[in-house]
């Protein structure tokens, strides 16, 4: 697909998502490319009179937001977040997702664990059988624990990310490994990763979204998760 044509894809998603957003309402504000079509959406809306407080999940949203003319809060000063709208990288027929490829995912991950619904909003290039079909699982690591970690994962061949030669560092302060995860079983590798020390979070995001809107060539699609016992604890009205 083309730059251009995935770009119709994904801001077709996001002008959807951006309904759900109404007044009164505090709605954090993911990261990514995508994301950026929401922030345009919800700043025209805000024009035409929504008022809500958005909470980003990166230093680029906040700076997108306020050009929208958005008011933002930080997480910390969020009680409650109502609904959260974010990006990802590869998405399952479950709605669990892997995220960071743009390196926010500790921040983007704290913002969706708080909010009441969590939407994803992809093109539809996103959605896979199965996760890790691109063989990559960013995790943020802190930048003390570097090497050990290097030691501890090196059967992920564990890879620094660099940006024009230099590590990329995250709005935190801390590094991102790629992990090559090839065929590994996702949900051992998650255990695993959360008891190596310094391994801050990881971009799994297992069992958080409740709904998905995706762009696709044939128009936006609204997905729940596959399995409706799962969506049904989720949303809290297992009868
Ligand atoms: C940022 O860390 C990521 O999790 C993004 O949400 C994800 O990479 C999706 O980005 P795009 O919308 O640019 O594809």
């Amino acid at each position: 697909m083309r730059g251009s044509d995935s770009d119709a894809l994904k801001k077709m998603a996001a002008i959807e998502a951006a309904k759900l957003v109404q007044s009164g309402q505090i709605a954090g504000l993911g990261s990514g490319s995508t994301c950026k079509f929401l922030l345009e959406e919800l700043g025209r809306r805000a024009k035409n009179g929504l008022e809500f407080f958005g909470i980003p999940t990166s230093r680029e949203t906040k700076k997108l937001a306020k050009e929208q003319g958005l008011k933002v809060l930080p997480a910390e000063k969020a009680e409650k977040i109502d609904i959260a709208i974010d990006g990802a990288d590869e998405i399952d027929p479950e709605l669990n997702l892997i995220k960071g490829y743009g390196g926010a995912l500790l921040r983007e991950k704290v913002v969706a664990s708080k909010a009441g619904i969590f939407v994803v909003i992809a093109d539809e290039s996103k959605m896979v059988k199965r996760l890790g079909k691109k063989g990559i699982l960013p995790i943020e690591i802190s930048k003390d624990s570097y090497p050990g970690i290097i030691d501890a994962l090196k059967d992920f061949k564990p890879a620094l990310r660099n940006v024009n030669g230099k590590p990329f560092i995250t709005d935190s302060g801390n590094f991102i490994l790629d992990l090559n995860t090839g065929k590994t079983d996702l949900s051992y590798a998650e255990r695993r990763l959360k008891k190596t020390s310094g391994v801050l979070e990881t971009g799994l995001f297992i069992l958080m979204a409740s709904h998905a809107i995706i762009g696709t060539k044939r128009g936006v699609m609204h997905l729940r998760p596959k399995n409706a016992h799962y969506e049904a604890i989720n949303h809290g009205n297992v009868s």
